[in-house]
């Protein structure tokens, strides 16, 4: 059973592994440590990952970024219009109302959604990491960014399950990286110390497109999320930009080119933008190149560290707000902050660091962690906690919720309740037990068939605004039907002497460790009085929680005032009827599901076609090389000079064929059934000459015995 951890970044994405009774970040096919999350689409083929990354210019449109940001997203979210900056394919609208990227693949254009192509980003994950560990991979866990929505989370669990991955827990970017820190601080304070104050410590990821801050505080053996903050739309493609926008204008007038009317010229200018934003974090000068870059024209400018920062100054300053929000959520000030860890590779820049030394104190800032890599592992840790297989040191994890979620449903005798049920704040996982009471009334009874359902309705609520909600992505999160509420019991017991019998239906809800909302399960409660042997009540007493009934000992109970000497003839019990619930989801409906898993798998048996015709094909071309040289040397011996020069004439066919347009595209079959027509020629020659190679030893083993 795999142990793996997934950071599944913007730009990158790391994979860590549980071995070795350690963590190890995996490498993929072409030995890097973190692989470009992209997707790009061939004649033939789809190239995912790292050949993904060479076909971003020359398969410009049909190259596809910004998998994780976009799933999950309607095409009329607001956001997307910001995300189109940086995605070179074209967006379109899905089937079902989804942004969708349209590309040009197999001879048509074709759209998919952003959750298929994260399934099909994972797939190649899950791909490296089996070939890398030996292990197929099937349990994960992911990492995403907490600001992420409910619908956003169900995306990225529909993109797992569409290749065949179980995702133990979907895991917050900063939390995972916490529980790397907490489980490596070997002198975090005991809590069973009393003196000791848990460390509190900031968590500042900047990434490749956003800020995420979390306070945490730690003690041995368990951290707490105090407090969470996030610029959704603010990271190190934005600095990139600012990059880009000074210098389109500057080469406007310097070379006359408009590179804003040039996608392509524009991209490159933004990977140059990038590579020089590295240079200056540990340099104070260097140049902006890009050859050929449109209208046959090269162009160039020197670029001061202390003119990008000029620039980016705006961006600069808007790092400090999500900090203040997070300690202010935490109820922290800097002062009772311990230490900030940076993760993320924009925490590179040197003008970030400084905001963070004039927030908190120089000395405060520490790269205990790999910034880089510290997802990744605490995702990795947090698998292998989860999963059966392996042994690992437990550390609660108490993660924050972000959003506040309300829970409404509705009865005919009261309207509409609406409860806020897991607060802003609210500790994540978490239960929470509503107490519904519904009329039942015969004649919807009947009408019903006998009984009736409530419907439970999660929805963000207002005070989601405070935390810059990403509204696009809706405030509805779910509906739940509490099916079978039917009259229970005897029409006595029914009636609680009020005018019409109500059914008290206990329903359990949940803020899951993915932090998705659930509905657990239902039951109707029946409050009933019934005859018992005095000999049993004390027995059944005891019997508490056992099986669906339990005894209520209230004062109230005239059964459990009943003077001994007088023994109770009647008892009050609890009958827990189990209720059915019908969980409607934004998850994708299981025929989307299915489809999406039919069409996975035809892509990627496409791909290993492709793969397979390219395997044969270089079989058949090593095999006219290394014959012919073995006709002329080891093998010249064991055929007659008349077969050998019909042979080499053949392979010497052959190799013309190979390079013929019919020979460079024809399918496996007619390759591999070419090696065969070569073989039989072949074979026979090459059997003499092993027999020949073998009976020298052969006959000194037979003489060592005889
Ligand atoms: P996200 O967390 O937003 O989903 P991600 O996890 O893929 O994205 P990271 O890998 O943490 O992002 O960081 C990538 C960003 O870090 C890129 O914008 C990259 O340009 C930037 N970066 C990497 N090295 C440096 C450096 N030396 N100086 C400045 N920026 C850097
Ligand atoms: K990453
Ligand atoms: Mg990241």
């Amino acid at each position: 059973m795999s142990v793996v951890g997934i950071d599944f970044g913007n730009l990158n994405t790391v994979v860590a592994v549980a071995r070795n009774r350690g963590i190890d970040v995996i490498v993929n096919e072409v030995s890097n440590r973190a692989t470009p999350s992209l997707v790009s689409f061939g004649e033939k083929q789809r190239y995912l990952g790292e050949s993904a990354k060479t076909q971003e210019i020359s398969n410009f449109k049909n190259t596809v970024a910004g998998l994780k940001r976009l799933a999950g997203r309607p095409f009329s979210d607001p956001d997307i219009q910001i995300e189109k900056k940086f995605i070179n394919a074209n967006l379109v609208e899905g089937e079902r109302g989804e942004v969708a990227a349209s590309v040009f693949y197999q001879g048509d254009q074709r759209s998919f959604t952003f959750t298929q192509l994260c399934a099909m980003f994972l797939g190649k994950v899950k791909e490296f990491t089996g070939k890398e560990i030996k292990t197929p991979v099937t349990d994960v866990v992911i990492s995403c960014p907490g600001w992420f929505t409910d619908r956003q989370r169900r995306a990225i669990l529909d993109a797992a399950d569409v290749v065949g991955l179980t995702v133990l827990r979907l895991m917050n970017d900063s939390t995972a990286a916490a529980l790397g820190y907490g489980i490596t601080k070997l002198d975090l304070p005991d809590p069973s110390d009393a003196n000791a104050k848990p460390r509190n410590v900031v968590f500042f990821d900047l990434g490749h497109s956003s800020c995420q801050v979390a306070v945490v505080s730690f003690v041995k053996g368990k951290l707490v999320v105090k407090g969470t903050a996030y610029d959704r739309n603010l990271g190190g493609r934005d600095f990139d930009e600012v990059l880009v926008e000074h210098y389109a204008k500057e080469f406007s007038t310097k070379y006359k080119i408009d590179i804003n009317s040039n996608a392509k010229a524009k991209f490159r200018l933004r990977q140059a933008a990038e590579k020089v934003k590295k240079i200056l974090s540990a340099n104070a000068v260097t140049m902006l190149n890009v050859e050929c870059i449109m209208d046959d024209k090269d162009v160039s400018a020197q670029v001061q560290r202390s003119d990008f920062e000029e620039w980016a100054a705006p961006l600069v300053e808007r790092l400090s707000v999500p900090i203040k929000e997070a300690l202010a959520a935490a109820g922290i000030t800097p002062e009772e902050v311990e230490f900030v860890e940076l993760v993320g590779g924009s925490t590179r820049i040197p003008a970030v660091k400084q905001t963070l030394s004039d927030l908190f104190g120089a000395n405060k800032l520490s790269t205990t962690l790999n910034q880089d890599e510290a997802v990744a592992r605490g995702c990795a840790l947090q698998c292998a906690m989860i999963s059966p297989v392996f042994k690992v040191r437990d550390f609660a994890v108490q993660d924050w919720n972000s959003y506040p979620i309300e829970l409404a449903w509705s009865s005919p005798e009261k309207g509409d309740t609406t409860m806020e049920a897991f607060p802003i704040g609210n500790a994540i996982p978490s239960n929470k037990v509503l107490s519904i009471y519904r009329a039942l009334n015969d004649d919807e009874l009947s009408a019903q068939g006998g009984s009736v359902a409530v419907d439970i309705e999660a929805n963000y609520g207002e005070k989601r605004a405070e935390r810059h909600f990403p509204e696009g992505t809706g405030r509805w999160i779910g509906k739940w039907t509490v099916k079978g509420i039917k009259k229970v019991g005897t029409p006595e017991s029914q009636t609680n002497g009020a005018s019409a019998p109500k059914a008290s239906i206990k329903v359990k809800t949940k803020l899951d460790g993915n932090g998705l909302v659930a509905v657990d399960s239902a039951t109707q409660i029946e409050e009933t009085v019934v005859p018992v042997e005095p000999t049993k009540l004390e027995a059944e007493k005891k019997e508490e929680g056992a099986a669906s009934m339990d005894v209520d000992n209230s004062a109230e109970s005239p059964a459990a005032e009943s003077p001994a000497a007088d023994a109770p003839k009647t008892k009050r019990v609890t009958i827990k009827h189990n209720l059915t619930v019908v969980a409607q989801t934004t998850a994708a409906p299981a025929e989307i599901l299915n489809k999406w898993k039919d069409e996975e798998g035809q892509m990627s048996a496409a791909d290993r076609l492709v793969i397979d015709t390219a395997e044969a094909r270089n079989a058949l071309e090593e095999y006219v090389y290394d014959t012919r040289s073995k006709l002329e040397m080891a093998w010249s011996e064991y055929t007659t000079e008349d077969d050998r020069s019909t042979f080499m004439k053949k392979l010497n066919d052959m190799e013309e064929w190979l390079y013929s347009d019919e020979g460079e595209n024809a399918g496996k079959g007619v390759y591999l059934e070419k090696l065969k027509e070569l073989k039989k020629l072949g074979d026979p020659i090459r059997r003499r000459f092993l027999e020949h190679e073998e009976r020298p030893r052969t006959e000194k083993h037979l003489r060592d015995y005889i």
